[in-house]
C-alpha cells in the first residue's frame, strides 16, 4: 500500500504555516520532520537555491521513506549583487534574528536611495520521491526594500519587503494576501501539479 504522506522538509514554521494554507485539498497528509521524529538538520552546502533545495528533500526522503517537499528560498537585493540570496537564513552569522537580520541589511542599505532598492524573494521547491526520483519548480516575486521594517505578519524579511503595487509590505498582508502573490504561492501552484503527477505514479 502507497503511504499517502507528503513530508514538508522543513524546519522553518514560517514556511510550514504557508505551504499547509498553499496545498490545501492535495491528496496527502502533509506532516513535519518533528511529527514523524525527524531531527536531522542538513548543512545547505549548495550554492544555489536548487542545489539546496534538492539536498533537502532527497535527504529527508531517504530517511523518512516519504515522498518529501523541500523549500530553498531567500531574498536578492540587486543593489548588493543578489545578496543574501541563498544565505538569507544566516545572514548576520549564527544566532541572529529575524530582526537582527534586518537591521544589518537595513545598515547595508544606509546609504541607498529608493529607485535602487530594487529586490526578489525567490523559491525554489524540490519534491523527491523515495524511489530517488526528483523534480523541481519555481516562482519569485519582486519589490523593493523599506526604509524601516513594518506589519506583524509573515517572517522573515518580509516586514521590510515592500509590494509597490499594493503599497504595502509583505509583513502588513493579511496571511490570505501574501499566499496570492508570494514567490511561495507561485511555487507551490507548480509543485500542486507535480505533485498530482506523483500521486498518480505510486503504486
Ligand atoms: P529550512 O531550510 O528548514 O526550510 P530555513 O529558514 O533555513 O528553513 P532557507 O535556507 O530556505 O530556509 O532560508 C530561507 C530564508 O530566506 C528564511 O530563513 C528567510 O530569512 C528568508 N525568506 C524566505 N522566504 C521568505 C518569505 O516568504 N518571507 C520573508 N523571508 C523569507
Amino acid at each position: 500500500m502507497h503511504d499517502n504522506k507528503l513530508l514538508l522538509a522543513t524546519n522553518n514554521p514560517g514556511k510550514v504555516r504557508e505551504y499547509k494554507s498553499l496545498l490545501r485539498g492535495i491528496p496527502y497528509e502533509i506532516v513535519t520532520p518533528a511529527e514523524q521524529g525527524i531531527t536531522t538538520e542538513i548543512e545547505e552546502a549548495g550554492v544555489s537555491f536548487e542545489e539546496n533545495a534538492r539536498l533537502k528533500a532527497t535527504t529527508l526522503s531517504r530517511e523518512s521513506g516519504l515522498l518529501s517537499l523541500a523549500d530553498d528560498s531567500g531574498l536578492e537585493v540587486d543593489a548588493l549583487g543578489g545578496e543574501p540570496g541563498v544565505l538569507s537564513a544566516r545572514y548576520a552569522g549564527e544566532g541572529a534574528s529575524d530582526i537582527d537580520r534586518i537591521n544589518y541589511l537595513l545598515a547595508r542599505l544606509k546609504d541607498v536611495p529608493e529607485e535602487k532598492r530594487t529586490a526578489r524573494f525567490q523559491c525554489v521547491v524540490a519534491i523527491a520521491a523515495p524511489d530517488g526520483a526528483v523534480e523541481l519548480c519555481s516562482g519569485e516575486c519582486r519589490g523593493v526594500i523599506a526604509t524601516e521594517p513594518r506589519g506583524n505578519n509573515g517572517f522573515g524579511y518580509d516586514p521590510i519587503f515592500y509590494v509597490p503595487e499594493l503599497g504595502k509590505t509583505m509583513a502588513e498582508l493579511p496571511p490570505e494576501e501574501k499566499n496570492r502573490i508570494s514567490h511561495r504561492a507561485r511555487a507551490a501552484a507548480k509543485a500542486r501539479e507535480l505533485l498530482m503527477k506523483f500521486n498518480l505514479s505510486a503504486p
